[in-house]
């Protein structure tokens, strides 16, 4: 998957919750101001919305939304214990 982060940006925490699940990722960087790549790519037509963080999954489902990312992620390595289990109390506490 790749996650598409900014910097010193609120992509700093997918950024570090796929670290702590021990996800392979790819970080591709896309800059706050100009919305391009380091290649140069028009990243609004990557995300119209211009902003990371983002997460592409490998079959190119593009999930957007800081809360829905790391919480996606968390879901992915149960037993890392980085979010309460889906469907509890503590889970809606966390969203909360
Ligand atoms: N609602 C989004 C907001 C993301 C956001 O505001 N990202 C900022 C960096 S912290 C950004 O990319 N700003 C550039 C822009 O919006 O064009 C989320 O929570 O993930």
């Amino acid at each position: 998957m790749k996650l598409y982060y900014s910097p010193g940006a609120c992509s700093l925490s997918p950024h570090i919750a796929l670290h702590e699940a021990g996800i392979a990722f790819e970080p591709v960087m896309a800059s706050t101001k100009s919305h391009k790549l380091q290649d140069g790519t028009d990243y609004y037509g990557i995300n119209p919305l211009g902003y990371v963080p983002m997460l592409e999954l490998d079959d190119g489902t593009r999930l957007r939304e800081g809360p829905a990312i790391v919480q996606y992620i968390a879901d992915l390595a149960p037993a890392k214990n980085l979010a309460p289990a889906a469907g509890t109390m503590q889970r809606y506490r966390l969203q909360e």
